[in-house]
């Protein structure tokens, strides 16, 4: 085999977004894209003679065709071993778990996690450091700013490998591995969770429906509640990975989780459901008749972690990103930790779980994790939840409300308004971004402070500028406003709304009812029909 060198030009906008470069599949099919990003990758993250690379995605359409290529350019830029999930395959958490266990120069991860899939639908790429965390904001940039100068790239002329043999297998003078995808993370959520209790609820009567979306989790699910905690065959809905996701839109929430929605609705429904998204690292947690908002969930497992054996020490604090509800703040506070609010993405809390300031991390878009890896975690937070269940031996309603009852309940939305001109939706940024509206009143409400969000990490000392535009009350309500890095599609516009309710006889209220002037409040500071032309927002979660 010999290394080609390939003379290329930049293509425009290959900046990496809240997560990795997302982009439709034809974008990255064209000659050279995604070469230039990963030569790109290549030449911003160091020295990689002689190092071994983690490769693996979410199965989605292109998934195969890119790993081909990615194999051939890692071969012909040095790296002595590439560690491949089985056919291609690795969830983003277990990718991160595998890059810390086996300590490798970190891992090219494939997806553009909740969003559709398919020759017409989106693609995606992100580097992960050596912490198992995606790559901050410092090396992102400087993969952007190599891309826009690239001139060459280096590949292997080399036949394709056969990535669904475990084992090992040359290329050139660099050895590839494909691995079990699922066996070093079950192994892992072992480690951390009681599994026999867990077991003995299942054999109890205890049911769940697991939802894994035609996308990544389904083998890892059925591995780890099937097999390994004896659910019964079948409660793995959707279980086997396909590269369209079976038309589906992966993405956890009550929109498009609806086949488990209807599961779970009802009196013969089980006790418990969840889903996970695309790439596996994102959770939507359900009980009968009953849904958990992240925010919530998060501070329900931080107030119960000690249940869990991985966590039985307790928590050295707990991080949240700025537009995730202030509910864990109120158990850190509680437990006498600190409470941490950083940027929207999960890349802010690698910092803080590498320094220990941290153990359990979420953000308000069906995100949750801790520090056993460096992503966000969907069936880690699956099994934190059916730990706190078989132990306490109450239901997903009981424990919430009683949360409240104990904590107060922050109730919480986020409205999303997608697709929506781009153009429009930075003017829409902008005028919010002029206004200054400390001690007006909104409605019910005075203004306490209005900014945009700004962060100075506490670890590195690093600052990120233009976070979102909250709105935050007296009474410590806030409405936030950001929009989409995640998207391929025109902008996405979301809306965060929450208010603190003390009074337990309101817990039950619709959120929708409860934080009907809020909402209004919003939509006419942000001037969304105006600007946009939408009366209604298309997802609300
Ligand atoms: C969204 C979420 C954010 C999450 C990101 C990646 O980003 O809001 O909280 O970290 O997706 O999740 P944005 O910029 O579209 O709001 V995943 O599961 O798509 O990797
Ligand atoms: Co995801």
């Amino acid at each position: 085999a010999t290394v080609k060198t390939v003379a290329t030009t930049p293509f425009s906008g290959q900046k990496p977004g809240t997560s990795g470069l997302r982009k439709k599949v034809a974008v990255f099919a064209q000659a050279h894209y995604l070469e230039n990003f990963v030569q790109s990758v290549f030449d911003s993250i160091g020295d990689i003679a002689g190092k071994t690379l983690v490769v693996g995605g979410d199965g989605r359409y292109h998934n195969r065709t890119a790993i081909q290529t990615i194999l051939k350019m890692a071969a012909a830029n040095g790296f002595a071993k590439v560690m491949v999930g089985r056919g291609g395959i690795l969830s983003t958490p277990a990718a991160s778990c595998v890059i810390r266990k086996y300590q490798t120069f970190g891992g090219i991860i494939l997806s553009a996690s909740h969003n559709p899939g398919g020759p017409t639908e989106d693609f995606g790429i992100k580097y992960n450091i050596p912490a198992g965390g995606p790559a901050p904001e410092a090396i992102t940039e400087a993969i952007f700013a190599r891309s826009e100068k690239i001139t060459q790239y280096r590949i292997l002329d080399a036949a394709d490998l056969d990535l669904d043999r475990l084992g090992e297998q040359h290329l050139g003078e660099m050895v590839v591995e494909v691995f079990d995808s699922v066996a070093d993370y079950a192994e892992l959520m072992q480690s951390l969770f009681d599994f026999d209790a867990i077991r003995a609820a299942f054999k109890a009567g205890f049911r769940m429906k697991f939802d894994a979306m035609h996308a990544v989790t389904g083998p890892y699910a059925v591995e780890i509640l099937e097999h390994r905690l004896g659910a019964p065959a079948g409660t793995v809905m959707n279980g086997v990975p396909l590269e369209d996701f079976g038309g589906g839109h992966p993405d956890p929430n009550l929109v498009h989780a609806h086949d488990l929605v209807a599961a779970l609705t009802g009196a013969g429904a089980p006790d418990f459901g969840a889903a996970s998204d695309g790439d596996g690292d994102r959770n939507m947690i359900l009980g009968r008749d009953f849904y958990v908002t992240p925010s919530d969930s998060l501070a329900v497992l931080a107030a119960n972690a000690t249940l869990c054996p991985g966590y039985k020490a307790g928590l050295k604090g707990i991080a949240r990103s700025m537009p995730t509800s202030a509910a864990p703040d109120r158990v850190a506070a509680r437990l006498g930790i600190p409470a941490w609010e950083t940027p929207t993405g999960w890349k802010f809390f690698g910092t803080l779980l590498d320094a220990g300031k941290a153990t359990f991390c979420g953000e308000e878009s069906f995100g949750t994790g801790s520090d056993h890896v460096r992503e966000k975690d969907g069936l880690w937070a699956v099994l934190a939840w059916l730990n706190v269940l078989a132990v306490r031996k109450q239901s997903v309603a009981e424990i919430v409300t009683a949360h409240w009852q104990d904590y107060g309940r922050n109730v919480y939305s986020r409205h999303d308004y997608e697709g929506i001109d781009s153009a429009a939706a930075e003017g829409l940024m902008e005028h919010l971004r002029s206004l200054s509206l400390k001690g007006q009143t909104l409605g019910a409400y005075r203004v306490a402070f209005n900014d945009d969000f700004a962060y100075t990490d506490p670890v590195d000392g690093s600052v990120s500028k233009k976070q979102g535009i909250r709105v935050v009350f007296e009474d410590g309500s806030r409405v936030v406003f950001r929009l989409s890095g995640t998207g391929t599609e025109g902008a996405t516009l979301r809306v965060y709304i929450e208010r603190y309710e003390p009074d337990a006889a309101k817990h039950h209220l619709d959120p929708q009812v409860a934080l009907a002037d809020l909402i209004s409040i919003a939509r006419d500071l942000a001037q969304i029909e105006a600007r946009t032309g939408r009366t209604e927002p298309t997802v609300i979660t």
